[in-house]
Order: structure tokens, then sequence, then C-alpha cells
């Protein structure tokens, strides 16, 4: 071993030697208590950042602290390999989008093995590949058997030159990204996942068991937005409302376009109309519901107040949506905001609703939560397994011919068109049902379905008969800790948890959930206050930093710089200390001795130890690391350390910084791996600090006494401090200060005054 401490000879070793072993290996067929760490995994963009390192090297602690506390620990990694960005830059760069990601893949790979984690990559994932998304192929049939998947029509962005749907990313201005020309909005057959038939089961109730932070539980709520009104009759023209009590106060009836449309325009106003509802037209439902200004336009026809027996006049305006409740509204200006907004602008009557109308009205219950639209004209993604025949139909493609696989020779530059759809030979097929000739679906799906499910198949990444293995997930799911970023609580895990409902449903699992506890990261920005970017110029690469303090000191600067769940900028000055802090602990080698800890010595060790198992149970990683400086630095006091604090040290510090204390582990000659021995417990009774009685004298007169922990009785400073702050003392001392101490050591402490 080398005399001076370093990082770079033993962190390169000891992962060789981790690799060999396949030290972190999964066994599902131990009996021990099984522990499911999982982290998000991450899209191969091609290099880890320093967010996948603040994202991984925590959550690796705790599954290397779960392991050593006896657990059977999964911690699988994988890569989000579909998507948009690979195809973007394979256009840019002319390269296939399949030969960029799996390249980045590889070069991920090492970097993750450079960061010394525990993952176990026996079980991992990529998505892009066959033998995973052939089971999301699976799932798509069984939901369209379920007709959970379904084929709708669906408002979209749409550019008439084109003749394509646009993601709202490639609508700049209102305009197509390609062409220029002014984007509309139009109804588009696309497939749907029926999310919203269980938009129930995916509220959270109160008191449920599952973990996770107050801020997702209420966004998804919120989000599913659960409303519970009556429908009104307004003598024609139905109306939705949370608050039928005010409808004496209901002045105007407001349609949306969309019902507008269909609705008798009176002569006059036909023109104003027209084109009113074309302007509408072009307004995404994002800029409806964000609109600032209201628009409007009335249709020159009146219908009944049900309550007041008035009279009221209809109006169109786009902010009514055509897609919640009935489409229509009854206005209450004296009572909502946005109906006042639009009285005051058209002149329309305020007044005050007396709040006890009691209308009769058909009791319904709305959700907010949308359906989810699932295709997409792109190429890089998993073909829709679905083939059109002009006698059948759609018809689903047989389980048997799965999986439909992407064809690597494509056009994938943009044309207007889903770019499978120009791949001929692979388009043309025969109809599984009449045999005659048919063509495949050209769409892809959203890659939120494929990683709607892949902490599922990390289960058994190899299962060939399903999805996953039942039998295993049963035993291993739900996941104990799901890590990842506040960015996902709308998106990622709402549908992973419907995926989660999905299943229980079609018998493959009996869990309502997939993830008992939640904990979302923060971000690590530049060391200027901002998010990192190429374009600031603040990106600090966790490459450089490992080649300059090593992999255990990133990783250990990342659990200590800030909680997990906060937001601060990098510091350079931060990680030489942690480097400093690891040589203190190497350096420390030289003062091992065969001696007995005295028990001051057990006292802090147990503390120590109480106090970073605890921290670690409840994610708490800045504060165990602390614990540890404050430990060292009672160690680095001393004239000798005995074998056991520096094995219990060597072993706190393990989750955190594996591969220094696995090489100093070495010193103790213990058998096996350090990430392999059993995790330190505290012992109660060496916690508690012998206390010692002092009697305090004022005057000559004893006014008080004070017990203080044995260890510090030679202290008298402290002692005095204490023995002064006693209110009794205080008020003979009369809040002047003593002319005089005597202090006899353990016994007796005098002042004069
Ligand atoms: C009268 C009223 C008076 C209303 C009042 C609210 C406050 P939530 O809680 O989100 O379900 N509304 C109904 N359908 C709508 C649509 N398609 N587009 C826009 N707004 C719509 O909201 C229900 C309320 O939103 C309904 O109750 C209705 O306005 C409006 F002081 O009726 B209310
Ligand atoms: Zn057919």
């Amino acid at each position: 071993m080398n005399k001076r401490y370093f990082p770079k000879e033993i962190e390169s070793k000891w992962q060789k030697i981790w690799k060999e072993q396949d030290l972190y290996k999964f066994d599902s067929n131990s009996s021990k208590k099984k522990y499911y760490n999982l982290v998000e995994f991450p899209y191969p963009s091609g290099d880890l950042h320093l967010g996948h390192w603040f994202t991984f090297s925590p959550a690796d602690a705790h599954a290397r602290f779960k392991k050593m506390q006896g657990f059977s620990v999964l911690f699988p990694n994988g890569f989000d390999a579909f998507g948009l960005p690979a195809e973007n830059a394979a256009i840019k760069r002319k390269i296939h989008p399949k030969d960029w990601t799996l390249s980045n893949i590889k070069n991920m790979t090492e970097q993750f093995l450079a960061m010394g984690t525990m993952i176990d990559w026996n079980h991992t994932v990529i998505t892009c590949l066959p033998e995973y998304y052939k089971w999301n192929q699976w799932i798509f049939l069984k939901m369209l058997e379920k007709g959970i998947a379904y084929k709708g029509k669906a408002m979209s962005n749409w550019c008439p030159l084109d003749q394509t749907v646009l993601a709202n990313e490639h609508v700049e201005a209102g305009k197509c990204w390609r062409c220029g020309t002014e984007v509309v909005q139009k109804e588009v057959e696309q497939w749907f996942l029926k999310i919203t038939n269980y938009a129930e089961d995916l509220i959270w109730k109160e008191g449920s068991k599952i973990d996770w932070p107050k801020a997702v539980r209420e966004g998804q709520n919120n989000w599913i937005g659960k409303s519970e009104g009556i429908i009104l009759d307004f003598g024609g023209v139905e109306v939705f409302t949370t608050r039928p009590e005010t409808a004496d106060g209901a002045t105007f009836v407001v349609l949306s376009p969309e019902m507008g449309e269909k609705f008798k325009i009176a002569k006059s106003e036909e023109a104003k109309v027209k084109r009113y509802l074309e302007e509408a037209k072009k307004k995404t439902e994002m800029e409806r519901k964000e609109e600032k200004e209201k628009t409007g336009v009335f249709t020159g026809s009146y219908v009944l107040n049900p309550v007041t027996g008035k009279q009221i006049p209809v109006w169109i305006a786009d902010y009514v949506l055509s897609t919640y409740g009935t489409g229509a509204i009854m206005a209450v200006p004296g009572e909502d905001e946005r109906d006042r907004e639009f009285a005051e602008k058209f002149n329309l009557p305020i007044v005050k609703s007396s709040l006890s109308a009691k209308p009769q009205g058909k009791k319904i219950v709305n959700y907010h939560l949308r359906d989810w639209s699932v295709s997409r004209q792109r190429y890089w993604g998993t073909p829709v397994p679905v083939i059109h025949c002009e006698k059948c139909g759609d018809v689903p493609v047989p389980y048997e011919d799965l999986p439909v696989e992407l064809p690597y020779k494509v056009d994938y530059t943009p044309k207007g068109k889903a770019p499978l759809a120009t791949a001929k030979e692979w388009m043309n097929v025969t109809c599984p049902k009449c045999k005659g000739k048919a063509q495949r679906d050209p769409e892809t799906l959203d890659t939120f379905f494929d990683s709607s499910w892949y902490l599922w198949r990390y289960v058994s990444p190899n299962y060939e008969k399903g999805p996953f293995d039942k039998t295993l997930a049963d035993k291993l799911m739900p996941v104990d800790v799901y890590f990842g970023g506040a960015e996902h609580t709308l998106g990622h895990t709402l549908y992973a948890r419907f995926f989660t409902k999905f299943f229980k449903d079609i018998g493959l699992t009996k869990f309502q959930e997939f993830a008992r506890k939640r904990v979302q990261h923060g971000v690590i920005l530049g060391t200027d206050g901002y998010r990192m970017s190429k374009s600031r110029g603040n990106v600090v690469s966790p490459d450089e930093l490992v080649s300059e303090f090593g992999a255990d000191a990133v990783r250990t600067y990342l659990c200590f710089m800030m909680p997990y769940e906060a937001t601060a900028p990098f510091s350079k000055d931060a990680i030489s200390g942690i480097y400093r802090f690891l040589k203190r602990i190497w350096d420390l080698q030289y003062k091992l001795e065969e001696v007995k800890p005295s028990d001051k010595d057990l006292l802090e060790m147990n503390k120590a130890v109480k106090k970073v198992t605890g921290d670690l149970e409840h994610f708490r990683f800045n504060t165990a690391i602390a614990a540890i400086m404050t430990w060292l630095n009672f160690l680095a006091r001393k004239g000798n350390i005995s074998i056991t604090e520096y094995d219990t040290l060597l072993k706190l510090l393990a989750p955190f910084s594996p591969h220094i204390s696995e090489e100093l582990y070495l010193l103790l000659k213990r058998e096996g791996s350090i990430h392999l021995a059993d995790w330190p417990k505290h012992e109660e009774a060496h916690l508690k600090e012998e206390k010692t009685k002092i009697v305090i004298q004022v005057n000559g007169k004893v006014r008080g006494t004070i017990e203080i922990n044995s260890n510090d009785i030679k202290d008298e400073a402290k002692v005095k401090e204490l023995a002064q702050a006693q209110g009794n003392v205080r008020k003979y001392l009369n809040t002047s200060a003593p002319t005089k101490v005597i202090y006899v050591e353990g016994k007796i402490i005098s002042f004069v005054s």
C-alpha cells in the first residue's frame, strides 16, 4: 500500500476487482429481506454530467448502506434510449440514431463504472432494443384489447403545407419550424391511452401508506382535478357548474367555440361569429387557458335562467373549453373573476348572487385529466403494432408476430409525414385477418410509454414469456425508494402509476402502487448560480473533477454539499475540503495501535454510529457526513486509534467513499470486502454519559447544584458557565459578575460577589 493517498490508483484497481468478482450481483433467491433501490434511468445523451453524479451518488450511498444492513439490495440501471434528441443529433451529424445512441450508452456505462456505484448491470434495460420494445407492443395490444388504447380525434398543431401534426416544440411563434406556414388547430386521428379510466384510482387519498412528497401528491391531485357539480338546463343549453347556489347571479351563458359552431346564430351576427370561430381555431388549449385579454362574440340568441326566469344572452368565448363539463357555462360575473372580466369588457350586467339559489340538476363528477395521446410522427420510437386493412380496418399485429421491428434503413429526415411511411417495403404487409394487402401503422409510441414500466422489466430483464416474471415481481416489487427529479411529478410518475394499475387489472401484479417511497433531488448549479449549460460556459465536468480529486471525493462532496432536495451552486473549494477530509482518514492509519478504547472513545464512536445510521435511513446524506467529520476531529486529536474505532470509521465512510474505505480495510486484515461487511450498530449503554453532581455556592451559601458530563469536569470554563446560567445563582449573584471563583474539581464551585 502506498504511504500517501493516491485516489487514481486505488479507484481503478477496486473497480476492476469488483467487476471481476461481480461483487454487487443481486441474488433473487436470497432469503434476506429485499430492498429495491431505484433511480430514474438516464437518457443516453453522450456523457454523464455532474447532474447524473449528483443524482446517483447519494442513491448509491443509500443502497450500499442497506446492503451492509443485511438487505438483499436490487440497484439496477438502464437507458431511456428512444426519443427526439437522438433523431435530431443524427440528422445534424449524419449518424444513424441507433448507432449514436448505442455508442453513447457504451460510453456512459464506462463512466458509471468510474463512479464506483454498486449498480448491478445484470439487471438492465435499453429501451430502443427489440427485446425491450417488443413488450411495449405487447402491453399496447393488451390495452387495445381492454379498450384502454383507442384511436380518437384530438385537436393538434397542424401545418397545412407540410400536411403533418407538429409537436409543441416545433411550433415557433405560431408558425411551422420547417416551412414557416401558420399552424392551425386541427382534429387529427391519433392513438390515445385512456388514463381517465383510472382518474379516481390515481387520486392520492388521505392516510395512504405510500410515502411520496406532499408536493407530488398535491400536484397530481390538482392535475387530475376532481370536481363535483351539477348540470343545469338553461332551456336548450346545458351548463356545468360547481356553484349552483350562485345561479341567480347568472346574467349570460357562454359557449365554447366548438359548441358555438353547432349553435343557431342570429343572421345579423353570422359574419362576426364566423370570423371569431376561425381565429379561435388557431389557438392551442394552453393559450386559451392562459389568455390574458378576454375575447368573445354574441350569438344574437337568448336562453332562460331557470332561477330568475329572465332571458339572458348567449355568447361564444374561447375561455370556455369544449373538452370540459358540457362545454358551456353559466356566467356569474358577480362571483367569478373570469366572468367579471368578460362582463366588464362587453358591458354585460353584473349582479350579486344571494348564494342561496337551489336549482335542480343532475349531479356529476368531472376530472380535468385528459386521455394521453401516445402517437408520434417520429422515426426513433416503438412502432405501433397495428395493421391497416381497407377491408378489416385496424387489425392488431398477432402476439406471435411481435416484435414489429423498427427498420434500420429509413429516411428519417423531416418530410412532412411519419418517416416510417416512406419505408415502402416495411409498410406493405398482408392483413393478418383476410390475408389481403394492408399497411403498417407508420407512427411510433411516445417515449413516456417506455419509461412507464421499465422498473418492472428490471426485475427479470431477460424474461421471454411476458413483460416481466410475475412471481419475481411479487417478491421484489414495489420499489422501496425511487430517486428522481421534481420535473416528473405530472408526467412520468403519474404514467408509471397508471401502468401499475393497468397491470393489476390484467392480473400481472397484485400491487396498487409501484413505489413505496419517492425521494426528489434538487439541482446542482454552476459556480455562477445558474443552471449549467454549454451556452453559459459554466458546465463542470465530472471527469475532470475525478482526475483531480478522485471519484470518492466527488461522490462524497455531492452527498455533503447540500440536502438532497436542495438546489445550490457547485464549489471547488468545498470539494478540495472533502479531499483533505479523506486524506486525514488515510493518514489516521499511522496512529493505529492495539489499544482498548476508553469510555469516552466508545461514547464518541457510538454517537457517530447512531447519527450516521439515522441520517442514511432518512436520506440526510449531508448531515451523516458532517457527523463523521465531527468524530474524525475527535480521533485526530488523540494519540492513538484502536482497531475497533478505525474499523467502524471505515464502515461509516464506505457508502460514500467506497474505494478508499475498501483499500484501508485491508489494513485490518478482515475477510472479504468492506461492502459485504455488517453495518455497525450503536450500543445504548455506551451512549449514556456519566454525570457528576457539582454544588454551587454564592458568598458561602449553597444556592444550587448542576449535573455535568463526567468527561467535562476538568473544563472549568464550562462548569462556570453552566453554574452561572442557573436561575437561582443568577439571582444571588445579582447579575453582577463574580469577583472571585473557586472550583474544586468535580465537587464544588463557589462564587464571591
Ligand atoms: C358558476 C360559477 C360561479 C362557477 C362561481 C365557478 C365560480 P372546476 O372546479 O375546475 O371543475 N366551467 C365549467 N365548465 C367549463 C368549461 N368547459 N370551460 C371553462 N370553465 C368551465 O370548475 C368548475 C367551474 O368552472 C364551473 O362552475 C364553471 O363556472 C366553470 F362563483 O359555474 B362555475
Ligand atoms: Zn383485412
